[in-house]
């Protein structure tokens, strides 16, 4: 694999041009994406819940690394960063093959110092390993710089361009490129390009907020219906909650008793009748 190096798009760039560096690349990094004050908030948020979070059970996770889940019901501020506009832009361009998509997971990914280089991988392997053609991407996601992400702390590692190689390939750390960006950056990758947690070689702990977007016909990972409460369902935009999955994924997945809209179990009365299938707007 020939190495290049991650490109950098500004803050304003579109999501056409977004979808564009991550379909040829599998990965991009937008630059200062969110503002500080925001993600201030967030961290100040989820600072309790990342401290009572327990280090990961095995090699995957890593035994230095907190993963905090259930970012929509703990830290409201993080709603703004799941509804992203560039970031549900892209997806939608980039999932565009398919009939929706929806959120897959929200995760805090705190890096310990010491922590060793996680393994590299495809996320999209979470389906049970299923060999997806080539090209048909069915995950869209983004890595939310909480802290700076240097290489010394852990910066996401990446192997440019491995969207289109074979699955199952197994990499070196030397084969990859640190995504180094300043806080409040976004790292957009595919679920198809192999990559992974950096070694954190610093005294300082690394944070990246991984919220990433799947294809409404498959599973999502971090299951909404039960991370988020249902009295915390019940105060969110229909809009969020669309895209959490109280929706049809395609045609007919998930549909409640009698044909009726998922929607409808929390916000009765604005579903669609039939079969329409809504997305959620820029
Ligand atoms: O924390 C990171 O930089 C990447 C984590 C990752 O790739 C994963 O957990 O699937
Ligand atoms: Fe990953």
């Amino acid at each position: 694999m020939v190495r290049v190096p991650i490109v950098h798009l500004p803050h304003d760039a579109r999501a056409e041009v977004v979808a564009e560096v991550i379909s040829g690349d599998g990965a991009v990094i937008v630059d200062r994406l969110a503002p500080l004050e925001l993600m201030d908030r967030v961290d100040d948020e989820l600072r309790p819940f990342l401290d009572a979070t327990p280090t990961g059970p095995d090699e995957f996770s890593g035994d230095k690394t907190r993963r905090t889940g259930s970012l929509i019901a703990r830290s409201p501020s993080s709603r703004e960063l799941v509804m992203h506009p560039l970031a549900l832009g892209t997806t939608r361009l980039f999932l565009s093959h398919a009939t929706n998509f929806q959120l897959h997971l929200t995760q805090a990914i705190a890096i310990g110092p010491g922590e060793s280089a996680q393994p590299i991988h495809r996320d999209q392997w979470a389906f049970d390993f299923f060999p997806f053609p080539p090209g048909y991407e069915v995950q869209c996601n983004t890595i939310w710089a909480q802290t700076d992400f240097t290489e010394e702390n852990g910066a996401t590692r990446v192997v440019l361009r491995s969207n289109r190689a074979e699955d199952r390939l197994s990499f070196e750390l030397a084969d990859t490129e640190p995504a180094e960006m300043a806080r409040g950056s976004a790292l957009f990758y595919s679920g198809s390009v192999y990559h992974g947690g950096g070694p954190n070689r610093s005294g300082t702990t690394r944070i990246g907020l991984n919220i990433t977007y799947n294809v409404a016909w498959l599973r999502q990972e971090e299951n909404q219906y039960l991370s988020v409460p249902r009295e915390v369902a019940e105060t969110l935009p229909t809009e969020l909650l669309r895209l959490m999955g109280y929706d049809r994924g395609a045609y007919a997945l998930g549909y409640i008793d009698d044909l009726r809209d998922p929607i409808e179990a929390v916000r009765p009365g604005t579903g669609s009748v039939g079969f329409a299938v809504s997305q959620p707007e820029e």
